[in-house]
């Protein structure tokens, strides 16, 4: 996609600190962090958000959740913990519209899904 973000980081276009890149996904820091450890993993393939997703999709998606899992190992988070993330539309406040999973962690954080 010509005016994604993530698509340039992707490809080279856009600078960014690579943690991995491999065939299906690449995974980098968010510009933004909200916690110390703030890693975004993304389908190297453009796709929208999670409402694009398919069954195809399925390996994809164990895949992202594994490089996230491997990088909250390479970062000292599994005893601790941390927290995988999709925002989804505009009420999840989803301002990328490239898909892509939050690692997050390093810290307690303050909320939970929990009510
Ligand atoms: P979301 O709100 O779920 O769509 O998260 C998008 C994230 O993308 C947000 O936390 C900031 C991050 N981000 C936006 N632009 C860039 C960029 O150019 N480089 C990097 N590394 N991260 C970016």
């Amino acid at each position: 996609m010509d005016n994604c973000i993530f698509c340039k980081i992707i490809n080279g276009q856009v600078q960014a600190e690579f943690l991995h890149q491999d065939d299906e996904v690449t995974a980098f820091f968010d510009a933004r962090p909200i916690t110390p450890i703030h890693v975004l993993v993304v389908p190297n393939k453009h796709i929208a958000s999670v409402n694009q997703l398919d069954t195809s999709n399925e390996g994809l998606l164990g895949h992202m959740i594994m490089v996230a899992r491997a990088l909250a190992f390479h970062f000292h988070l599994k005893e601790s913990g941390y927290r995988l993330v999709i925002n989804t539309g505009p009420d999840a406040g989803q301002s990328v519209y490239h898909l892509h999973l939050h690692l997050i962690g390093g810290e307690p954080m303050p909320f939970s899904v929990k009510k």
